[in-house]
């Protein structure tokens, strides 16, 4: 009886206590704040990309701009596909490419012929934008545009009358369709192109042929919901990498103002900048797949279970928002490849996040502002947004610890600044009590909107996390702890020059297993101890299996084509080129330089029936813009297969695949490289390879 009493006259003195104390002001706003705009934006965290348009049929990156509309024609398009894929994952909306650089249009643009109105699709009378905004409202999503500033279509691309063009085909997009929750303006712009038939080189100054300020008004005026990304005084910025990650330390904030004067360098997105001006903050974006459009080629090359699982965390993650591609294929579908990838990585992010292990704990802090409990360390575990923690403001460190009644295993822990105040943690660390020590599980240095932070398991009775230093007094809204299932990743399989395969687990303590028949390898598949030789084409899948916790990775799958053993490399070309073996070792670490113009004559050793080619840069070498590509029997006579451009390698040097446009049978194949894409006097080349 006498405990239910105290208990009530406990609580009788705390209102009185509370009710008696002075309002305690919440801390002045530090430095740059976002918009309402922004605040929401941050909270959609994740949404899909879609690149569709003539480069689906025509198996390009970038289209020349002199692509009839012809070649669109889908044959089963459907956005509510889309839609529902995107819903399934957790999304919350859909960028669409309605132009990209290519010129063509995915709606009836009343300003140019260039759109699917002169398509067979439907017969000229449909709208892939309607289509996609219709399917959006009907899964309660949000629609997204991207609308290429680069034309390589238009004749007056580079021309004051470009730019109208231009704006009055925001104007279309912004005011028919309904909201548009971010429009996307890539970076990529200016060079060679059709242009109308002139076929020439259009050079501009990005940062002063839009007069960006003036169409951002327009923009604003026409649609003021709607976030601008990418270039001109935008209100979020790429995270500067094609790979979908941001760095360890991201600041939401950036120096825009001498970013528009051309003085900060698209590396620095990466963390933003701590005395920026501005609130941008970066959204990463990136393929499921190598390419951003649809290549059949690249079917069987969807990212791995285990990246795009390190794509979230390091997006997500790491204070970025993650935009991720999703191409669809020449059905108008997103492939079931992609899809069902999606949903693996999807459901491993749930079953990381299942069961928050803060809230049921007891929480302590340092200071608390004022001692006034509108601003106590609860508010940290109430799951409410709109409440926060903070300190005095004399403080910029802290320390909050949550003890736990018995030991917990903990391996992720997320934490949210209230970001409506700015930006402010610098460094943080976190410690866990062990078996009665205080350990450090990890030193970190910013926060922003979200961090999460993947560390190893301990099996702790409390955390602590000590904010080392700040740009004013801490203010924190969440922190949640969790212990994510451990995840296998699979492992890498490798082929040597000599047919020598390689099977490597990502923790050197996991098994091995393989199969050699297509089936799927299991614990009872054969298990690798050595290398062993593959000479033949055929398919190898392999899982790593964690045999403490009895866990196996997703199956890895790689098909390996004919083996290079007895392919020989040579170069007529100048310049000291040597160890040109390292461009068909099937080594992506190993390469070589070419001097440009140059080129490199492959010798198979025997008539081999090829399909195409891929060529893969170095990620730091020069990378080859426009090429030529040649085969021969005899190494005398040769025959003219490809030549053209390898788009957007500057910013995705992936593998470039180019498929030709009937099987040849050839022993020789010659690679002319004729300019580098910076215009540099070398290019890398990290492998050479045919398609069969
Ligand atoms: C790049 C473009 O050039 C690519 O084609 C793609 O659209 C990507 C998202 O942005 O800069």
């Amino acid at each position: 009886m006498l405990k239910p009493i105290l208990k009530f006259l406990g609580l009788v003195i705390t209102v009185i206590i509370v009710g008696c104390q002075p309002t305690v002001a919440p801390p002045k706003p530090h430095g740059p704040l976002p918009s309402a705009k922004q605040l929401e934006w941050h909270e959609l965290e994740f949404y899909a990309f879609v690149h569709f348009t003539t480069n689906t049929f025509t198996d390009r990156e970038w289209g020349f701009g002199d692509e009839s509309p012809e070649l669109f024609n889908p044959t089963e398009l459907d956005t509510r596909q889309w839609a529902r894929i995107a819903k399934e994952a957790g999304m919350k909306g859909i960028i669409l490419t309605a132009k990209h650089h290519d010129g063509f249009c995915l709606w009836p643009s009343k300003y140019t012929d260039h759109s699917v109105e002169n398509s067979p699709w439907k017969d000229g009378k449909g709208d892939v934008v309607q289509e996609l905004a219709d399917a959006c409202r009907e899964y309660g999503l949000k629609l997204g545009l991207y609308l290429s500033p680069w034309d390589r279509n238009h004749p007056e691309y580079g021309r004051e009358e470009y730019v109208i063009y231009f704006r009055n085909q925001l104007k279309e997009l912004l005011t028919n369709y309904g909201d548009v929750f971010e429009m996307w303006f890539d970076g990529a712009n200016g060079g060679d192109g059709y242009y109308g038939g002139a076929n020439e080189t259009r050079k501009i100054n990005t940062l002063e042929y839009y007069d960006w300020q003036t169409t951002y008004d327009s923009i604003y005026k026409w649609s003021p919901k709607t976030l601008v990304w990418g270039i001109g005084p935008s209100e979020a910025r790429w995270i500067g990498n094609e790979e979908g990650y941001a760095n360890s330390t991201n600041w939401s904030m950036l120096k825009q103002e001498e970013l528009l004067k051309g003085n900060v360098h698209y590396t620095e997105f990466m963390s933003g900048h701590e005395d920026g001006e501005r609130w941008v903050p970066g959204e990463a974006d990136v393929s499921i797949r190598p390419g951003w459009f649809y290549h059949a080629t690249q079917d069987n090359h969807v990212r791995s279970l285990g990246e795009v699982v390190d794509i979230y965390y390091k997006s997500i993650g790491r204070n970025a928002n993650l935009l991720l591609n999703l191409p669809v294929d020449r059905r108008g579908l997103v492939h079931d490849n992609d899809e069902a990838r999606l949903m693996e990585m999807v459901e491993v992010i749930k079953s990381d996040f299942e069961k928050e292990l803060l809230k049921d704990s007891k929480v302590m802090v340092d200071n608390i502002r004022g001692n006034s409990s509108i601003y106590s360390a609860e508010n940290l575990i109430d799951g409410d947004k709109e409440t926060y923690w903070t300190t005095d403001d004399s403080l910029k460190t802290a320390s909050i610890t949550f003890k736990f009644d018995e030991p917990r295993a903990v391996n992720r822990v997320l934490l949210q600044e209230y970001i409506k105040l700015g930006q402010r943690v610098r460094e943080f660390n976190v410690e866990a009590l062990v078996n009665g020590r205080w350990e450090t599980i990890t030193n970190e240095t910013t926060i922003g909107y979200k961090r999460i932070l993947r560390t190893t398991r301990v099996n702790a009775i409390a955390l602590r996390i000590n904010i080392t230093d700040a740009r004013a007094c801490p203010i924190l809204q969440t922190i949640q702890a969790f212990n994510a299932p451990t995840f296998v990743h699979g492992p890498k399989i490798l082929r040597d020059k000599n047919g020598m395969v390689t099977i490597e687990a990502l923790n050197p303590s996991e098994q091995l297993y393989y199969t050699l028949d297509g089936s799927e390898p299991t614990e009872n598949s054969i298990p690798y101890t050595e290398p062993f030789p593959v000479n033949k084409s055929g398919s190898i899948k392999a899982i790593s299996r964690n045999t403490k916790e009895g866990i196996n990775s997703k199956p890895v799958h790689i098909w390996l084509g004919t083996s290079k053993h007895s392919w020989i490399a040579t170069t007529t070309g100048k310049g000291k080129t040597t160890n040109l073996e390292k461009s068909i070792d099937d080594d992506l670490s190993t390469e070589i330089e070419l001097a440009v113009p140059g080129q490199l004559v492959i010798d198979f050793n025997e008539v081999l029936e090829v399909d195409g080619f891929t060529y893969m840069p170095s990620n730091s070498g020069g990378k080859i813009r426009t090429y030529q590509l040649f085969t021969s029997l005899d190494g005398l006579v040769w025959t003219e297969q490809m030549k053209g451009e390898f788009s957007n390698i500057k910013h995705n040097p992936i593998v470039q695949e180019q498929l030709f446009k009937a099987a040849t049978t050839a022993r020789y194949l010659k690679l002319v490289a004729k300019e580098e894409v910076e215009g540099k006097r070398k290019v890398s080349i990290a492998e050479i390879g045919i398609i069969e």
